[in-house]
């Protein structure tokens, strides 16, 4: 039935999507805006990062199952996993899925699935249908053909974990939302050819708010963590403490504070929810402010900590102060710096701080454009060499190992409690 499936976007949802498709043997088209990325797809290599994504990725390639384009060609299925961000005023943003239509609706014909896996708001596939449905007036869509349409159209939100996204594309299950019964069969056949989790089926409307409720979910979560950590800063309690004492409760599952949250999912899909329930959507957007307001907090604490330096050593001034921020990445052991609070807290103290700030991010080689005129890459050798202040922004693998010894005549601020514990 699906011969050739067609994958739109090739970022960290595609990619995997595609390269997992070409593992069961099935021939792959990606399709990508980004020369650079089609190239480097095309010799058998990745330009994101995620663990071994790369041997997939090579033999897909040198097995000739999987080959990216810039120019959308014909398929029997059709994946769009493009970016769906915010834009002014929090109002999502689609421009991508409108681009992505306009590209593949020549190329489409009677019999098609296409299949939107970005996340979106509510009505969003019923919106992409419509796109499609204005440039290809010669075929019929579920809108207005219901079950007799010739393009099948559906929602099935990915649901994959940066960092274990080859795991968890096929373990989770998924949830596939069609614009008709039919629309849903033919994608349920299509995740089959490699879901080992359940295929669920709802409708498309409903798909949609599920997977923005599973993030507003853990955002909300998130909050109440980050929330506590500042109550317990301020009642001079260790928040990690608190949390696994509180956790040894059935049912109690608090989650862990930082130093606010990253990446461009939790921080950014409650706002779809927002958006279109203003008035009701009370919890959810307080959380979002509560996780927004997290680095200006920790940006406080370290002006302190300066300020407590200077006092113990009043021979030095504030250009004198050195501070070391660890880690970069908007959560540990990855090297994605998209939305990352921990980016965006080293340049306010770089810009606010008149002596040297230091960046350690093991998992990049060389500083994204915002932080290079201002911040120092070093390893974190040469950074706990050469700091007076430590700031722990990312609980990478690498940092936990780091001797206690190394830390002890430092100011610490220690965002994850991965050096207390
Ligand atoms: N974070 C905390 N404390 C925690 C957990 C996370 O501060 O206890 C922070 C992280 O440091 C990071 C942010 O939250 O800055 C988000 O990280 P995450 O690991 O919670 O989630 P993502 O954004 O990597 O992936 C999420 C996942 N959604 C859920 O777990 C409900 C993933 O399954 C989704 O597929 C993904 O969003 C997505 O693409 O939407």
């Amino acid at each position: 039935m699906f011969k050739t499936i067609s994958v739109v976007g090739l970022g960290y949802i595609g990619l995997p999507t595609a390269a997992v498709f070409a593992s069961r043997k099935i021939k792959v088209i990606g399709v990508d805006v980004n020369t650079v990325a089609v190239e480097t797809i095309n010799r058998g290599e990745i330009h994101i990062v995620e663990p071994d994504l790369d041997m997939v990725v090579h033999a897909a390639v040198t097995e000739g199952y999987l080959r990216a384009t810039c120019t959308p060609e014909p398929a029997d299925a059709f994946l769009i996993a493009v970016p769906t961000p915010f834009k002014a005023g929090h109002e999502p943003d689609l421009s991508y899925i409108e681009s992505a239509c306009k590209a593949i609706a020549p190329v489409l014909k009677a019999g098609d699935l296409v299949i939107l896996e970005s996340t979106s708001p509510v009505g969003a596939t019923e919106q992409m249908s419509k796109w499609l449905a204005e440039i290809r007036n010669d075929l019929t869509f579920p809108q207005t053909h219901g079950e007799a349409s010739d393009i099948r159209i559906a929602h099935c939100p990915e649901r994959v974990l940066p960092g274990h996204v080859l795991r968890e594309l096929v373990q989770n299950d998924r949830v596939i939302g069609g614009m008709s019964a039919k629309c849903s069969n033919a994608a349920v056949s299509l995740y089959k050819l490699f879901v080992e989790g359940e295929c669920i089926v709802t409708n498309a409307r409903t798909a949609e708010m599920c997977k923005l409720t599973e993030n507003s979910f853990r955002d909300v979560n998130i909050a109440f963590a980050n929330e506590l950590s500042m109550i317990a800063d301020k009642l001079n309690i260790d928040v990690w403490e608190l949390i696994a004492l509180a956790n040894r409760h059935p049912r109690v599952n608090i989650l862990q504070p930082g130093p606010g949250v990253g990446g461009h999912c939790i921080a950014v899909d409650p706002w779809f929810i927002v958006s279109s329930t203003p008035d009701l959507a009370k919890l959810i957007r307080c959380a979002r402010e509560v996780n927004d307001s997290k680095p200006e907090w920790v940006i406080s604490k370290v002006q302190i900590a300066v300020a407590e330096h200077l006092q113990a050593n009043p021979d030095k001034s504030a250009k004198d102060v050195t501070i070391a921020c660890f880690g970069l990445a908007f959560k540990p052991d990855i090297d994605d710096l998209r939305e990352s609070p921990s980016v965006g807290i080293t340049l306010a103290l770089a810009k606010k701080h008149p002596g040297r700030v230091l960046a350690v991010e093991p998992n990049i080689e060389r500083l994204p454009e915002s932080l290079t005129n201002s911040v120092e890459l070093k390893s974190a050798d040469s950074a706990l060499h050469e700091a007076d202040i430590v700031v722990l922004l990312v609980d990478h693998k690498a940092f936990k190992g780091i001797p206690r010894s190394q830390l002890e005549t430092r100011q610490i601020i220690d965002t994850r409690g991965i050096f207390g514990r």
